[in-house]
């Protein structure tokens, strides 16, 4: 474990929690930086916060749980959503999520949030996604029907490779799906790339988060930085 990274984690969950009003809806994203958020929530809890929220993991929802945040269901539009990423685009806050296998109910969150926040260590910050690469694939959550005809239908587009657990085993997400990462992808025009993974017959979903974010608090031993989208970079 990194400490420095540790610690900027928690910078910028303990920021994100600032922006959180009473009575706000609240989505909670998935992965060590989120969970650095949900536990800085917990604390303004614990101060009086009145908030109610829905996790985009059962990880999450347990760490939500024991931190005393009253969880509820995706029935309703969010106030706010905040989450990590694997990788920010300066500028454009493009975005790559997934690597946690959480993307699935992280962009129903984020879409259903008035404004979605990422937060990050300046490790994740990148002047073009496509940098990325081939580091970090654009991780696509597949039904496990006839997947690997599924994965044959990404081929036209990158590298598909079946995500493994610990185990050994094929990663199974909260949705009872598999991940193929998909490694090597042409990056020209990553708005029809998207388009192409969310129209294949077999993909539920893929991490390429464009559009989404409005801001992104990113955490340097400096301080945490503010990102708006579409400021210059
Ligand atoms: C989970 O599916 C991902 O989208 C996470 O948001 C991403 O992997 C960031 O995780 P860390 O904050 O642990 O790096």
């Amino acid at each position: 474990v990194n400490v420095e990274f540790e610690w900027l984690k928690r910078a910028a969950g303990e920021r994100a929690a600032e922006l959180v009003e009473d009575g706000m809806r609240v989505g909670l994203g998935s992965g060590s930086t989120a969970l650095a958020f949900v536990g800085a929530l917990g604390q303004r809890t614990r101060d009086g916060l009145r908030v109610t929220a829905v996790a985009t993991s059962e990880q999450t929802a347990e760490a939500a749980r024991s931190a005393g945040i009253e969880l509820v269901q995706l029935d309703a539009p969010l106030d706010l959503a905040v989450d990590g990423a694997d990788a920010i685009e300066r500028g454009s806050l493009a975005a790559i999520k997934g690597l946690g296998g959480a993307l699935v109910r992280e962009r129903l969150v984020a879409e259903a949030a008035r404004r979605f926040v990422l937060i990050a260590d300046d490790s994740k910050l990148v002047d073009h996604l496509v940098e990325s690469q081939p580091d970090i694939p654009i991780p696509v959550e597949v039904l496990p029907f006839g997947w690997q005809l599924t994965g044959a239908r990404l081929s036209a587009y990158g590298e598909p490779k079946l995500r493994g657990s610990e185990a050994g085993k094929p990663f199974v997400s909260d949705n009872g799906n598999l991940i193929l990462d998909l490694f090597g992808c042409d990056w020209r025009e990553p708005a029809t790339l998207a388009a192409r993974l969310k129209a294949t017959t077999g993909v539920v979903d893929h991490g390429l988060f464009l559009g989404l974010a409005s801001t992104a608090l990113i955490a340097t031993p400096a301080g945490v930085a503010v990102l708006n989208a579409g400021a210059p970079r």
